[in-house]
């Protein structure tokens, strides 16, 4: 298994020349500052090339492997104008990573919402933190900050009672601070994001079922696949994140059934899977080595990472926290282990992509990761942690 890092590019403050230390031997980044919908030109995708291969005119050792994430915009996800330009800009997108030599390329079909937490900094005993997401608090959110029309009906009547009573006890910061982690999981969250901004972005799926959304991204697919089949990109798609509907948007990625619709319909290899364990795991029906025995064939990109269920379910919708990469709700030595003997099946096959890409998604915020001001979830030192562990396991499993 090839072990990458993801950098976000010259902002972030962890450096390339952190990242060799780490001991990853790839990169995976993205042009984060070209807005959705707009061609990524060869120029701009080089000199990040450059900034990952040779910073501060070193070389590195180190290539940017894998694309997370070429985003899909809001336009293409709700099939609504200008939907064929940004398919043309997504194609032509592909067409420069190609002609750069990357060809592994991950994406979401999760509209409006990216990842989502309500709590950013939820403590251990031994001072470290992790990301949390509360049935309850996020019902808060919906219902009495966000107060998104119809919101009330998406509970059940006990996370409704407990959401006001607690709500109850919020102060002013209690309320900003829920919010403003929220918001942290939009794309772009950098830019200002407002509460009245998210209810116009989730009304432009009013009347979107599930299957309007399934048939939106097949249509996508059957775009953007050839395109990809014929550059030799494997397209690689990142599970909902948490698995299940949010703010009453349509989510057609949360369950095995789910990717199995999708890779079916349209069936190449370049319509493949990007596996994160920490997101499809939220689900107690996920069974890593059944979705490996099913498509590990069309696993292009794995994202270890694990979650225990805990606290208020409502339905489909549960409380989760991230915990430490090998403690948690899935087995990630048995999935490392089917993983590698998935590499081994296309090796034997004579596959040039016998080596998945992974790398250790999130961490805990540890040692002196608390002060420093990364990216929620992508600190240094606990991602280290991380990565040390599953080497460790990929070693022994091999
Ligand atoms: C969160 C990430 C996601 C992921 C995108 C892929 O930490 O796993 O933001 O990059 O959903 O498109």
């Amino acid at each position: 298994m090839q072990q990458t890092w993801r950098w976000f590019g010259p902002s972030d403050p962890i450096s390339i020349t952190d990242i060799k230390q780490t001991g990853a031997n790839g990169v995976v980044t993205a042009l984060h500052h070209i807005p959705n919908g707009q061609v990524w030109t060869k120029a701009e995708i080089q000199k990040r090339q450059h900034e990952v291969e040779s910073p501060g005119g070193t070389p590195s050792g180190l290539n940017w492997d894998v694309v997370e994430s070429l985003p899909v915009s809001e336009a293409i996800k709700s099939k609504s104008a200008p939907v064929s330009a940004h398919l043309d800009a997504y194609k032509q997108s592909l067409r420069n990573l190609a002609e750069c030599g990357i060809r592994t390329v991950c994406y979401n079909f999760m509209p409006v919402l990216d990842w989502t937490r309500t709590d950013l900094r939820h403590s251990f005993d031994n001072g470290g933190y992790t990301m949390r997401f509360d049935v309850v608090d996020f019902a808060i959110f919906d219902c009495f900050l966000l107060q998104r029309p119809g919101a009330l009906q998406d509970y059940g009547i006990e996370t409704i009672e407990e959401a006001r009573e607690r709500f109850a006890t919020f102060n002013d910061l209690d309320k900003t601070t829920l919010v403003q982690n929220v918001i942290a999981g939009l794309p772009g969250a950098n830019d200002t994001w407002t509460l009245s901004g998210i209810l116009e972005a989730l009304a432009v799926y009013n009347g979107i079922t599930p299957d309007d959304l399934r048939q939106n991204l097949i249509d996508f697919l059957a775009e953007v696949v050839p395109t990809a089949e014929a550059l030799g990109i494997k397209l690689c798609c990142h599970p909902d994140d948490p698995p299940f509907s949010l703010l009453g948007l349509p989510r057609v990625l949360s369950t095995l059934e789910d990717f199995t619709r999708i890779l079916n319909a349209v069936d190449s290899r370049s319509n493949g899977v990007t596996f994160c364990t920490g997101s499809l795991g939220v689900n107690e029906d996920f069974d890593p080595l059944e979705f490996i025995g099913q498509h590990g064939h069309r696993i292009h990109f794995a994202h270890l990472r694990n979650t225990t269920r805990d606290g208020a379910r409502d339905g489909a919708k549960r409380s989760f926290i991230e915990s430490e990469h090998l403690h948690g709700d899935t087995g990630i030595v048995e999935t490392v282990r089917a993983l590698l003997a998935e590499e081994r099946r296309r090796k034997a096959e004579g596959r040039d992509d016998h080596s998945i890409p992974m790398r250790p998604d999130h961490g805990h915020a540890l040692l002196h990761d608390r002060s420093d001001s990364t990216l929620p979830g992508y600190p240094l030192i606990g991602r280290l942690r991380g990565l040390a562990e599953l080497r460790g396991v990929i070693l022994a499993c091999g």
